[in-house]
């Protein structure tokens, strides 16, 4: 038997947690379009014939503006340290450029081994994926290069199949049904996160997080969970833009949210969403320890 961890690592949005996702077989990291989607390091258990791996996805490595930025790649950086093997994550359909050197420079110090999972294949033409081969083979040398689609759940056997082979021999660690290290609560905060990022532009994705603030078992069988929950935003005028015109947006986001939270808690949820302006929370370490 094969065990161990393996990071997942990667400039923002190139696919690491809708790989975790595929490759852990349940919805474990919340995914979106914008950058800088994933804020802290999580834990996906895959339990797969001949072994156990430990992914570890991570937030996108960039140029940290913020403390909130700051500690999300110290996060990612935490991951590389702790990981038996890395997977680079890439966007073939992206220009390779500054970022890119960066965190090839970052896996060449933390000196463990590294596959190249070369994401969104589906989205290039094939003859495109020689030169990018050829480049990144020469930057760094990698156990295995593998092209996958983590969206399209295409190559991903193949790319278990090095994973495991380039992991140490082990028992499993973790029980065969422990699937994640975040707890039903910080879950469902980040479902919720997911619609706001789903559906608002701009600057708001960046400037919002979600706090749980109430939690209401169901008092009988059949009866539902009531979660409280606000939605911070940076200042006044992001207010009425998670708002929306006569609540619009807010409802679109609680109705999307409610879908996803029955189904995690496996029953009927009633969901109370609240904004709250909170100014420069990105910069707060009282917040981001809260949060
Ligand atoms: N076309 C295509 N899109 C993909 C593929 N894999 C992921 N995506 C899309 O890429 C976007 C980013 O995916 P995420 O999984 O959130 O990316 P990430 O690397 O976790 O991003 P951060 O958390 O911001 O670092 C989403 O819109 C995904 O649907 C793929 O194989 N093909
Ligand atoms: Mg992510």
């Amino acid at each position: 038997m094969k065990a161990g961890y393996v990071s997942l690592i990667g400039r923002p949005n190139a696919g690491k947690s809708t790989l975790m996702n595929a490759l852990v077989g349940d919805k474990v990291a919340i995914t979106s379009d914008k950058p800088q989607t994933t804020r802290k390091k999580i834990l996906g258990v895959a339990n797969v014939p001949g072994g156990q791996i430990a992914f570890l996805d991570t937030p996108g490595i960039h140029k940290p503006m913020h403390r909130m930025n700051q500690r999300m790649v110290d996060s990612a950086i935490e991951a590389l340290r702790e990981a038996d093997l890395a997977v680079l994550v890439i966007d073939v359909s992206e220009k390779t450029g500054a970022g890119d050197h960066y965190v090839l420079d970052l896996l060449k110090k933390a000196g463990r081994p590294v596959i190249l999972a070369m994401n969104k294949i589906d989205a290039v033409k094939k003859n495109e994926l020689l030169p990018i081969i050829a480049g990144y083979a020469k930057a760094l040398p990698f156990v295995a290069i593998v092209p996958i689609s983590a969206f399209h759940k295409d190559g991903l056997e193949g790319l278990t199949t090095e994973i495991l082979a380039a992991l140490p021999e082990g028992e499993p660690l973790f029980d065969e049904d422990y699937l994640t290290d975040q707890t039903v609560r910080a879950m469902s905060a980040e479902l919720i996160r997911e619609k706001v990022l789903r559906y608002t532009r701009d600057e708001l994705p960046f400037t919002t997080a979600v706090v749980i603030d109430q939690w209401e078992e169901p008092e009988a069988a059949g009866r539902m969970t009531t979660i409280y929950a606000t939605i911070l935003v940076e200042n006044e005028s992001q207010k009425p833009i998670v708002i929306g015109k006569g609540g619009a947006m807010i409802k679109q986001i609680g109705t999307d949210a409610r879908v996803d939270l029955q189904k995690l808690l496996d029953g009927k949820v009633h969901l109370e969403l609240h904004v709250k302006v909170k100014s420069d929370w990105r910069d707060d370490e009282r917040v981001l320890d809260q949060l």
